[in-house]
């Protein structure tokens, strides 16, 4: 059994794929050849999607199936759907893959499944959905709950509340945006919602608008960042403010600077999803169809608050994120 990981990705992947990684045998092999098995992750190097990946490897190892894995270096659809047209001509037994727009991949994906290769949708979804005969993720909206009640709490249900996303479009932070600002509007009528606004995914950004709020509402109580790089950046804006613990923070995901940030104390709480999970039972279920067994058609795979206070526990520390399988 082999594991191929990365490829260069972008128009090399075009002319390498066949040379390189996206090993298609044919596909199918629901008759009991080799199993081949494509992971496009949202965005390669990142570690939401390399610990996704950590855990489809592991279950790739224990059910004999080559996995190959890939990603856009952004978290682009324009950069994706090359990779997505590549898997399709090289093609595996079944895909994996984390749309980067809900709309824009279903196209590349329609001819992938046309091609008979099993699609698993997993973190993010497309709209149309005859695609993917498994859909695994977190429960966004809930994870945007959860935020909401999170940072009521530390602002003792009062003051104006930003959001960060990173692009609308975007299945995952488009729940958890939906999710939080629900509760907001419910149950929290003390607290000022001052909207969300757009990093595109990028550190960069993200701090930049989180400068441009504070410079607008010196009251500003809280901020809820919606993924990792979203987070990354409001937080850094944060500390460079002098205003770190004062100003409340929950953001989603737990990579190393997510977990750095809570240990400053610039953030007071993150949103743990379980990518290793999602990569593991994403192969399962592509098993499963490839072998013309039962497959479900949704999986949601849990979340956690991680605090200062229960960072050390071992059901935590499992789940952190992390840049690579060693
Ligand atoms: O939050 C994760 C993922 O769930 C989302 O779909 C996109 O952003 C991340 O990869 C973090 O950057």
């Amino acid at each position: 059994m082999r594991v191929r990981t990365w490829c260069a990705v972008g128009a090399a992947a075009l002319l390498a794929a066949s040379a390189c990684g996206n090993s298609g045998n044919g596909g199918n092999t629901g008759g009991g050849g080799k199993i081949t098995v494509t992971l496009v992750q949202g965005i390669a190097g990142e570690e939401f999607y390399e610990t996704m990946a950590c855990g489809a490897k592991a279950k790739a190892k224990e059910l004999g199936v080559e996995l190959t894995v890939q990603g856009p270096q952004k978290f682009d659809p324009t950069l994706q759907t090359p990779i997505v047209n590549a898997v399709t001509a090289a093609k595996p037994s079944a895909l994996l893959i984390a749309p980067t727009d809900s709309k824009a991949l279903i196209a590349p994906l329609q001819q992938a499944k046309a091609r008979d290769i099993k699609i698993i949708l997993v973190d993010t979804t497309v709209e149309d959905q005859s695609i993917g005969l498994s859909r695994i993720s977190t429960d966004n909206t809930q994870g945007g709950v959860e935020a909401a009640k999170a940072l009521a709490q530390l602002t003792g249900d009062k003051g104006k509340v930003l959001a960060i996303s990173t692009d609308p479009g975007v299945s995952t932070v488009d729940q958890r945006i939906a999710g939080f600002e629900k509760e907001i509007k419910a149950n929290h009528p003390g607290m000022t919602y001052v909207g969300v606004q757009y990093s595109h995914n990028d550190v960069g950004e993200a701090s930049k608008i989180v400068n441009a709020a504070l410079a607008k509402n010196s009251d500003l109580a809280g901020v809820f960042a919606a993924n990792l790089n979203s987070a990354t950046g409001a937080g850094s804006a944060l500390q460079a403010s002098g205003k770190k613990g004062q100003i409340k923070m929950i953001g989603f995901d737990a990579g190393p600077a997510q977990v750095k940030q809570l240990q400053d104390g610039v953030v007071q709480g993150l949103i743990a999803q379980d990518p290793a999970t999602i990569g593991a039972d994403g192969v399962e279920q592509a098993v499963a169809a490839v072998k013309g067994q039962s497959v479900q058609s949704a999986i949601g795979t849990g979340s956690k608050i991680v605090t200062k206070d229960n960072l050390n526990d071992p059901d935590v520390q499992k789940v952190l994120y992390k840049p690579n399988c060693g």
